[in-house]
């Protein structure tokens, strides 16, 4: 990649999101010390709601501006929450000379207890967010297959919140994303299958989502209201992680003024620890989401979460047996067998299955020996020269998605691409490879992906890119990319294979790995 934009991309995901130092303007933040409840910062606007400007609160207690039983609330409410956990909802009350009833929810970091209070765009009529989630869940829990529960989850959220468009949005290896599953007003074009560089979510913003699961700008042109004092006694602005209300980035905000998008929710999708993708939400107009709608939005989202891991795990145990099964049938082969080493060639069909690969191939006395969808004995020197260039000598598995990489062009490569390649002897040039073959791959992408977004002429602003025209790109040459439950399956194997491939030493079950 070329300097300038490295170095714009290293910039972007350097800005420290979660220390703004401001809130958006359709709440309030009041964070308390305890035990006195002595208020330590508040946001600007909080006059609007006490009657008292941010100097006349600074270092009072909280009991002076609201009452005992809406105190007695928040403080039962953190009792049921760890330090760092996302907010919870407090109490819905009337608060000083605010008309309408507000929404008050609260959570603890740094020492401090912070409550952020949202006047309802609703008063009444809410449905209780559990049965609201229930009945959500309920629509989408016996869908036939993913694309099918994306689809419905897309559409449930719509239906839910009224956003004009709902999108599954799923970060694929490189974390670059794409849109999974849309539901949309008829109006809007679809985006639906259309890829997003991994610069437009960077990576802080990324390891965010994880810790904070839903995240809500309502206008997204609105003027960020200062935190004060916006510094804490070591100096430091807040960490608004978990704060609802949290500004968010300025070029987060270019770039959905960019798309047309003037109100915006993302929930966070996350599987086995991994930030698996997001529910993305768009308006043409602003729009305020009630706390209720959100909170069952979020239970909604931890139960797409849950239902997205638990098929990643039954996959990767179906795979984890089959491999369990393969690698004890080759154990008992190759103990039965007069020469272990000699008999492995014999195998390479049972090992292509253990395996999510198309083919494999074995070097072996300088013999090619190859099962299923596998190069011809006249690539081994290219495939060798290749492991030459890697370097190989620590006796691990070698590894590309790429076919030009071993074989030197598309044509020689001839619908091949991935290698997974595993030292038997390195002495003799003793290898079993793996095969993958190439996916050619028709890519949208929501713009250029050369240009993911635009830089200043000194090269130090950077902003989102304007154009989101779709842009074809064939990619050709790439097998889908090997990822690490591929490697613990043939690091594995090669376990059971090296032992017995020794022409001396102890033998291993293959029930012991
Ligand atoms: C955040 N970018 C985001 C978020 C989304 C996208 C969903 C999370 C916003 C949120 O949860 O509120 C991008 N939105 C998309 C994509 C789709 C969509 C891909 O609807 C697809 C349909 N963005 C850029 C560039 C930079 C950048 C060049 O384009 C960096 C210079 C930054 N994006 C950026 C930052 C955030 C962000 C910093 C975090 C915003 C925040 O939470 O403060």
């Amino acid at each position: 990649m070329n300097p300038a934009l490295q170095r714009a991309l290293d910039a972007c995901s350097s800005e420290q999101i979660h220390l703004s130092a401001a809130i958006q303007p359709h709440g309030h933040l009041i964070s308390c010390q305890l035990p006195d409840w002595t208020i330590r910062h508040v946001s600007a606007n909080v006059e609007s709601l006490t009657g008292a400007p941010p100097e006349a609160m600074l270092r009072h207690s909280l009991r002076e501006f609201l009452t005992d039983d809406l105190i007695q609330s928040i403080a039962e409410t953190i009792g049921f929450g760890e330090p760092g956990a996302p907010p919870q909802r407090a109490a819905v009350a009337n608060i000083g000379l605010l008309a309408h009833l507000c929404d008050v929810s609260v959570h603890v970091a740094d020492g401090l207890v912070h409550i952020e209070i949202e006047p309802q765009p609703r008063s009444a009529g809410e449905r209780s967010p559990t049965v609201v989630a229930q009945t959500m869940i309920a629509r989408v829990a016996n869908s036939a297959n993913i694309a099918d529960f994306n689809q419905r989850v897309a559409e449930q959220v719509r239906l839910l919140t009224g956003y004009d468009r709902v999108m599954v949005y799923r970060f694929r290896h490189d974390d670059a994303g794409e849109v999974v599953a849309e539901s949309r007003d008829s109006e809007l074009t679809s985006y639906l299958g259309l890829r997003y560089p991994a610069s437009d979510i960077p990576a802080q913003a990324r390891a965010l989502y994880l810790r904070n699961r839903i995240r809500v700008i309502p206008d997204a042109r609105y003027t960020p209201v200062p935190i004060v004092p916006d510094r804490d006694a070591r100096g430091m602005p807040l960490d608004l992680s978990q704060h609802a209300l949290r500004s968010v980035s300025p070029v987060h905000l270019e770039y959905l003024a960019n798309m047309g998008v003037a109100a915006s929710m993302s929930i966070s999708i996350i599987a086995g620890g991994r930030l698996w993708g997001l529910i993305a939400c768009h308006h043409r107009v602003p729009r305020r989401v009630p706390p209720g709608v959100r909170a069952a939005a979020d239970l909604f989202g931890l139960f797409v979460s849950m239902r997205i891991a638990s098929r990643e795990q039954q996959h990767a145990a179906a795979v984890e047996e089959e491999a369990r099964s393969v690698r004890d049938t080759l154990a008992l082969r190759l103990a039965n067998a007069s020469t272990p080493r000699m008999a492995l060639a014999g195998e390479l069909d049972l090992l292509v299955r253990a395996v999510d690969c198309e083919g494999a191939g074995l070097l072996q006395d300088g013999h090619w020996h190859s099962a299923g969808r596998a190069p011809a004995e006249t690539s081994v020197p290219s495939l060798l020269a290749w492991l030459r260039r890697e370097g190989v000598g620590t006796g691990g598995v070698v590894s590309t998605e790429r076919a030009e990489t071993w074989a030197g062009s598309l044509e020689a490569a001839d619908g091949l691409a991935g290698v997974l390649a595993v030292p038997l002897d390195l002495g003799r040039d003793e290898w079993l490879f793996f095969f993958r073959c190439e996916q050619v791959e028709d890519v949208r992408w929501a713009g250029s992906p050369e240009t993911p977004f635009v830089i200043d002429e000194e090269g130090d602003k950077i902003g989102p890119r304007a154009s989101f025209a779709a842009w074809h790109e064939t990619v050709r040459g790439l097998s889908a990319p090997w990822c690490d439950a591929d490697f613990r399956v043939v690091e594995r194997l090669h376990l059971v294979v090296r032992e017995r491939y020794r022409r001396t030493g102890p033998q291993v079950d293959a029930s012991d790995i």
